[in-house]
């Protein structure tokens, strides 16, 4: 049986200081006409962030988060028709953004940001990831050191899922992501990608945010924007090991991509559909019926 094709997670930073994509979409007009470009390339949501968590950086107040997000998302889901998430830490941006018109949060703090979090999740019954990551951005690539970083990721994001269901929020409602490069080496990037099937059986819907991030450049000697065909080599990993959703800058060469992976599974469906139908046939039970 072939898996549902993960969905696209397209990728809308309004910040001046982004590790990749910084102070292109700051203008909501711009931000805008890069959603419609994005949605138009296949994005099937969009996440709109506020603050930088690339490492190292430093922690925006509430009032400029708000400035930066809240007009874009308002735009946004009056103009697009794909749902729109809240990349946020912060209770109060959750808040009023899901007031605007976001239908999802996503924390990279798994709650554990803002202790007020989780109520506004449960309140608004919306979906919200859950992502692992090790520190702060301000500390968190400081020799990060895992004792086994699978079974540390997937035990801190069975404990996340747990304070979430109970706090209320729906189970159905919860989705997982190991938190690519936030607080990893190379080493523990790679394995949490090799070994994804261990956090898909906690049961959750898991998300991969691999997009043109520092651990494919230390693979293939690159620089930010050659990271590309590393990303869509993540991808296409991830899919085998039970990713459900993909966060990503490059969207139409992602969905490409998926559109690709398709067809080859059905083919291969089809295939053994036919061969298992022409066994039965030739079987002596198969003549007989
Ligand atoms: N990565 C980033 C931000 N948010 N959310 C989830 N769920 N998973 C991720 O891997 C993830 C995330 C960092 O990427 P980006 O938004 O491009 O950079 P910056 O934080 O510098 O804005």
């Amino acid at each position: 049986m072939s898996r549902p094709l993960p969905r696209i997670m397209g990728i809308i930073n309004v910040t001046p200081d982004s590790f990749s994509d910084g102070g292109f979409f700051l203008d909501p007009d711009a931000a805008l006409r890069h959603a419609e470009q994005l949605v138009a390339d296949g994005a099937d949501l969009l996440d709109v962030g506020g603050e930088s968590t690339r490492p190292g950086a430093q922690a925006v107040p509430v009032e400029d988060e708000l400035a930066r997000v809240i007009p874009v998302i308002r735009r946004l889901a009056a103009r697009v028709r794909v749902p729109v998430s809240i990349d946020t830490s912060k209770a109060e941006v959750a808040r009023q953004a899901i007031d605007a018109g976001a239908v999802m949060v996503n924390d990279v703090t798994a709650l554990q940001g803002d202790p007020q979090m989780a109520a506004v999740v449960a309140r608004a019954n919306v979906p919200v990831v859950l992502m692992h990551m090790r520190g702060t951005p301000q500390t968190m690539q400081r020799r990060p050191r895992y004792r086994d970083v699978v079974q540390d990721v997937r035990a801190f994001l069975r404990d996340a899922i747990r304070r979430a269901e109970r706090a209320g929020i729906s189970p159905g409602r919860i989705l997982i992501d190991p938190g690519l490069g936030f607080g990893k080496t190379v080493e523990h990037n790679l394995a949490l990608l090799h070994h994804l099937d261990a956090l898909a059986r906690l049961g959750k819907p898991v998300v991969i945010g691999p997009s043109r991030k520092s651990f494919i450049g230390r693979v293939l000697n690159v620089e930010v924007e050659e990271r590309l065909a590393g990303t869509l080599a993540c991808i296409a990993f991830a899919i085998q090991h039970g990713a459900s959703m993909v966060r990503v800058h490059d969207v139409k060469p992602v969905k490409q991509l998926l559109t690709m992976w398709d067809a080859l599974e059905h083919v291969g469906q089809a295939r053994r559909q036919r061969r298992s139908r022409r066994h039965r046939a030739a079987s002596p039970a198969g003549r007989a019926s």
